[in-house]
């Protein structure tokens, strides 16, 4: 198991889903980092930071939405530790992009050792294992040759099956009940005994919430992360989780702004 050293205060967000479609959310988000930076002792980002990423030299060319996005992280990357992680829109992220930023890579999953002890960090796509179509996409798209094959092709071409992609999905999604959707829960209580922890933390399924799990007669918990969008939910919605010697605590963009 990767282990990441992370004393003091950790804040940890995922699912921002940054596009060109998403000034709202990405001004709040640059305002996170800005505080961040301040406040925090780390900042990690556990996948699906992007909407969509077709390879990290797109970062030669940036269009004016991402530059601005790019330059809020190194802004925070050169003032505090900040690791990027892969989920199943940004899994293509890679060292270019990593060490533009000044950034670093998560291990998949991480095991950070916190000063409120071990948690358990990863995106959680791989933990919804009902969803047997989606874990053979997976498959495919996390197989290097895949990704040396894709990342060959033009970048015009990259953003049409990105496209394709996204629409095939989002076409899936409406047919698949919300269960199928989420973690199965076999796979979370396999995650636990393998790695011995008491405190799991995931995104991706869109559902913030702390669960109280009992696993071999000892309490765990589940924490998963909300997604952030500014643009078109009302309310906004957007929020990190903070970790330190106190624990864990979710903040909310709403409430941060008052
Ligand atoms: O992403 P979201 O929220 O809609 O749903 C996810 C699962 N779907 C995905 C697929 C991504 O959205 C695809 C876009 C990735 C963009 C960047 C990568 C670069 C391009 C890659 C080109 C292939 O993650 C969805 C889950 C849901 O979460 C809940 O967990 O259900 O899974 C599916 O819908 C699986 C579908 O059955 C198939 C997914 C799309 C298949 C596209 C094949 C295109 C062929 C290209 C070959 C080169
Ligand atoms: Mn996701």
């Amino acid at each position: 198991m990767n282990k990441v050293a992370l004393p003091g205060s950790v804040w940890i967000a995922s699912d921002i889903h940054l596009g060109p479609a998403t000034p709202a959310t990405s001004d709040a988000f640059l305002g996170f980092l800005e505080a961040a930076a301040e406040e925090a002792s780390a900042l990690l980002l556990p996948g699906d930071i992007f909407d969509a990423w077709i390879g990290d030299d797109v970062i030669r060319q940036a269009p004016p939405w991402l530059a601005a996005a790019l330059e809020g992280l190194q802004r925070a990357a050169a003032a505090i530790p900040v690791w990027l992680g892969r989920g199943n829109r940004d899994f293509l992220m890679g060292q270019e992009l990593a060490g533009a930023l000044g950034a670093h890579l998560l291990p998949e999953p991480a095991l950070l050792r916190t000063d409120y002890g071990d948690v358990l960090l990863t995106h959680g796509d791989e933990l919804c294992t009902d969803d047997q179509a989606y874990q053979q996409f997976r498959a495919m798209v996390r197989n290097p040759a895949w990704q040396a094959d894709f990342l060959g092709r033009p970048i015009p071409e990259r953003l049409s099956l990105a496209q394709q992609a996204r629409g095939e999905s989002m076409a899936a999604n409406q047919a698949k009940s919300a269960e199928i959707m989420d973690v199965n829960s076999e796979a979370v209580q396999a995650l636990f005994r393998q790695t011995g922890v008491t405190t799991l933390v995931h995104g991706h399924t869109h559902r913030p919430q702390r669960h109280v799990l009992q696993i071999d007669g000892r309490k765990r918990e589940r924490w998963v992360l909300p997604d952030w969008d500014c643009d078109h939910a009302r309310p906004p919605r957007g929020g990190w989780l903070v970790i330190d010697g106190d624990g864990l605590q979710f903040f909310d963009l709403a409430e941060a702004d008052e």
